[in-house]
């Protein structure tokens, strides 16, 4: 039987009709997924992390004994288990495991702190919380002890070592192993993930597994993944672009090699890149261009690079023309979001498309709207609010009917908030954003989220967030603060008011870069603050 899951969103019966008839979903979980792959490949090397490495029959082995462990804790089909890893070698057994379950997997990020986890374990009823001891100073351990403690659902707490070695892992590999076999149905929700957010808490995406994996099949066919890819990956793998476009899921569907790094800078990366003879990398906009601005380039044998894909934010065409003469890969540019659609440059474009824009949707099944703000299609070539609806892109948040109704249309579309403009042959180029969220390094940071946050602070009247133009990262976090009356300025400062924002457990990449006090806000004539204004204002001293 179906899994039924209060707040999930299905697919209208019309829909899942037509996507099964045309091809684009298939009777196919994740689990199914990767053990065709692994009964394929037994001896290929699958995963490479540090000095650790499993094969794909190794991988296979580990997946099901870790779920032995799942299960032994009671851990079941449509439980939430939160994991949240950095890239270390088990974080793709660890995931496999609950999918052989059919317990869903809650993706947060490593970069999440207190602030983000306590709201995801609670908003999502987990289970179970799987994570390091410490990470990047924090004390994941007394977080895990602290939510257990308080959390009316969360049950288990399953700590590795900071490597993301040993600790409960042992314990959890400790009861046997399954056995391979369907446990849940290509229509149930697989995992969940959490978007970028525009609202003061990131909203709750789940894809089934059928709806996840069409994207990562034609992912694959765009990106030229064969058994043949070695795949650094140096985002998160929780992030959509690492884990499905074409990501892990990807390469392993694939019988290739993943290579995972927890650090992208170039002396990293280009030695592993040298070591392991990479082929293909996802990147964000910053680390494309402190590739290309290293002389560290000359120093390591880089020949092995195929493709270097470059998405989660702008990338300029200025630096995008640099990457096949100094770089010697060639550019593949995706423009994507966890909610589901992603578009590639195909690998064989001309030069001009590759550096210009940001690609065509992944699936023919993709749907794409262009509007005005009067919400008709604006003529070929102009530029518009982008809609879409397709078999990869959900219907919907987990339990957000309010929220639904803003960023769905009742057709179905998902309203992206991004300004886009069709070129020729269904490219698209972004050429900006509607949504009030600041886009850093390819980081997302919802303004409200922080402006909440900052509202707390005793000697903060008024606040407001708002990206401003950064030549590196795209763009960076300002706050703008009106101070109450009688507060000390000492409290206000950058300094001061980034260690308030660490107290209350915010993730590091939302922090303010810079702060700017003010004695109020110009208002729009409507009344509202002028956001628009604030980000053309000139950066004060902070
Ligand atoms: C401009 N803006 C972009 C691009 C994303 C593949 C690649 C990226 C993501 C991702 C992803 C952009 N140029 N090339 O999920 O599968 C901005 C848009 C978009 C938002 C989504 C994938 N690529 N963006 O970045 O959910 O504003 O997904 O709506 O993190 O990033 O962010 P996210």
């Amino acid at each position: 039987d179906p899994l039924v899951l209060d707040g999930f969103v299905p697919y209208p019966e019309e829909f899942a009709v037509r996507y099964r008839n045309q091809g684009y979903w298939i009777d196919q979980t994740h689990s199914e997924f990767l053990f065709q792959s692994i009964e394929r490949n037994p001896e290929k090397v699958a995963i490479v992390a540090g000095d650790i490495q499993l094969t794909y029959a190794e991988l296979g082995d580990r997946i099901l004994r870790l779920a032995a462990g799942f299960q032994h804790l009671g851990i079941g089909r449509g439980d939430r288990v939160v994991l949240h890893l950095p890239n270390v070698a088990d974080y793709v057994p660890l995931v496999f495991a609950l999918y052989e379950l059919g317990a869903i997997p809650v993706l947060a990020l490593a970069a999440h702190q207190r602030h983000e986890i306590e709201y995801i374990v609670d908003f999502t009823q987990a289970r179970a919380y799987v994570t390091v001891e410490r990470h990047n100073g924090n004390d994941l351990a007394a977080l895990a002890e602290d939510m257990k403690a308080s959390s009316s659902t969360l049950e288990h707490t399953i700590i590795l070592a900071p490597d993301g070695r040993g600790g409960d892992l042992d314990g959890l590999l400790s009861h046997g192993a399954l056995t391979h076999r369907r446990r849940s149905l290509p229509s149930d929700v697989a995992f969940v993930q959490l978007s970028g957010g525009t609202t003061g808490r990131p909203k709750v995406i789940p894809h089934t597994h059928e709806a996840n994996l069409t994207s990562v099949r034609s992912a694959v066919r765009h990106c030229g993944i064969t058994s043949g890819t070695i795949q650094l990956i140096v985002l998160p793998l929780s992030h959509s672009f690492a884990m499905r476009s074409p990501g892990y899921l990807g390469v392993l569907g694939s019988g290739g090699t993943v290579v995972l790094s927890q650090n992208g800078s170039p002396d990293a990366a280009f030695s592993l890149i040298q070591k392991h003879r990479i082929t293909d990398v996802s990147v964000v906009p910053p680390l494309a261009l402190a590739w290309l601005n290293t002389s560290l380039k000359s120093d390591f044998d880089l020949t092995s690079l195929r493709v270097l894909r470059v998405g989660g934010a702008k990338f300029s065409a200025t630096a995008a023309r640099r990457v096949r003469s100094e770089l010697g890969a060639t550019l593949q540019q995706s423009f994507g979001m966890a909610e589901g659609l992603a578009t590639f440059t195909n690998l064989d474009d001309a030069e001009e498309a590759i550096t210009s824009y940001q690609g065509r949707p992944n699936s023919d099944g993709d749907e794409v709207r262009i509007i005005d703000d009067e919400g008709n299609e604006v003529a070929r070539g102009e530029s518009g609010h982008l809609l879409t609806r397709g078999p990869s892109t959900i219907r919907g948040y987990y339990r957000a009917d309010q929220d639904n109704a803003e960023c769905f249309t009742p057709d179905g579309y998902y309203v992206t908030g991004d300004i886009v403009c069709e070129r020729a042959d269904r490219y698209l180029e972004v050429v900006g954003r509607s949504k009030d969220q600041i886009n850093r390094g390819g980081e997302k940071v919802a303004p409200e989220e922080v402006e909440n946050l900052l509202l707390s602070h005793e000697g903060v009247h008024d606040v407001s967030v708002v990206g401003i133009a950064d030549d590196v990262l795209g763009e960076r976090v300002k706050a703008l603060i009106v101070p109450r009356p009688g507060s000390d300025a000492q409290d206000l400062t950058l300094v001061g008011l980034r260690k308030f924002l660490r107290g209350r457990g915010l993730a590091a990449y939302k922090m303010p870069d810079v702060v700017e006090l003010v004695e109020e806000f110009q208002k729009t004539s409507v009344g509202k603050i002028s956001k628009r204004s604030q980000r053309e204002s000139v950066v004060g001293p902070a």
